[in-house]
């Protein structure tokens, strides 16, 4: 999360914008393939349309194969065919590798178990590698001459085009209210209902059923992980393309989540 970085990025659509990946690198190949990617030893993964990935963050965590998923990132990077954008996940990742105390949980567990398996030279390599990227880069891009946003967990309509630790922390993590839901997670401030804001501003962060099309922003975070689904936002189409998760890698699935919040909602309507 570098807060001198400059957050406008040059590179001309088509795009596909692909929410909180964690881990699931199978649903990850399947997506891709089915948005025409191909993925070659040599030059990683790319498009034979010149469309570019963007990738909105918490790329590990949950899943199985969050280091896979670095790998893939990291190749399309080093290609110039894919962009990321830091969620809370990267960053408590990246301070892990800076040596700092960081609680193994939230399905940091499982990238742990994941870094323990590698050769000692490969495991510190790696770290360097995806430590860095996570350091350097903008805490959101600003993309298709400024018509286009992409965040972690979204920003204000005033924080669009500026870069500060402020901005920053909201890029990732959005603004808590004190509030817990039923699932005992925390409330953050719904941002989105009342943005008014001309960029279109794709985030994920927080899982739902569905994509969520709203005051012009767009949550693509269907929960993955938690056996819902991993979606794209093809841009300038604006049209969602989702895999199945294969299976439910972490709790609360979506489906338990659903039916906790509904019957918190149907509890407070007594
Ligand atoms: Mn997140």
């Amino acid at each position: 999360m570098n807060e001198q970085a400059q957050v406008t990025d040059e590179t001309p659509p088509p795009y596909d914008l692909i929410g909180d990946v964690h881990g699931c690198i199978d649903e990850l190949r399947e997506l891709l393939a089915v948005l025409g990617y191909v993925e070659d030893a040599h030059s990683g993964v790319w498009h034979p349309d010149g469309r570019t990935l963007i990738f909105l963050g918490d790329l590990a965590d949950r899943g199985p194969g969050g280091l896979q998923v670095w790998r893939l990132v990291l190749a399309g990077l080093e290609h110039g065919v894919a962009r990321f954008v830091p969620g809370n996940h990267d960053s408590k990742l990246a301070r892990y590798f800076q040596g700092r105390d960081v609680r193994i949980s939230h399905g940091f567990e499982q990238s742990v178990r994941e870094l323990a398996a590698l050769p000692v030279g490969e495991r510190t390599l790696l770290a360097d590698l995806i430590c860095r990227t996570i350091l350097d880069a903008p805490p959101y891009l600003l993309l298709d001459r400024d018509r286009l946003v992409a965040a972690h967990a979204g920003v204000e309509e005033w924080m669009i085009g500026g870069n500060s630790r402020q901005i920053s922390i909201f890029a990732r993590f959005g603004e808590k209210t004190g509030e817990h839901n039923a699932l005992g997670l925390p409330l953050r401030r719904d941002w989105a209902g009342t943005y008014q804001g001309r960029p279109l501003i794709v985030y994920g962060h927080t899982p739902t059923p569905e994509p969520v099309f709203r005051n012009n922003t767009v949550n693509i975070d269907q929960g993955c992980a938690f056996g819902g689904r991993l979606t794209a936002l093809r841009y300038p189409e604006l049209a969602t393309v989702s895999v199945p998760a294969r299976r439910v890698y972490a709790h609360p699935s979506m489906a338990e989540q659903m039916a906790l919040l509904t019957n918190a909602a149907l509890a407070a309507d007594d």
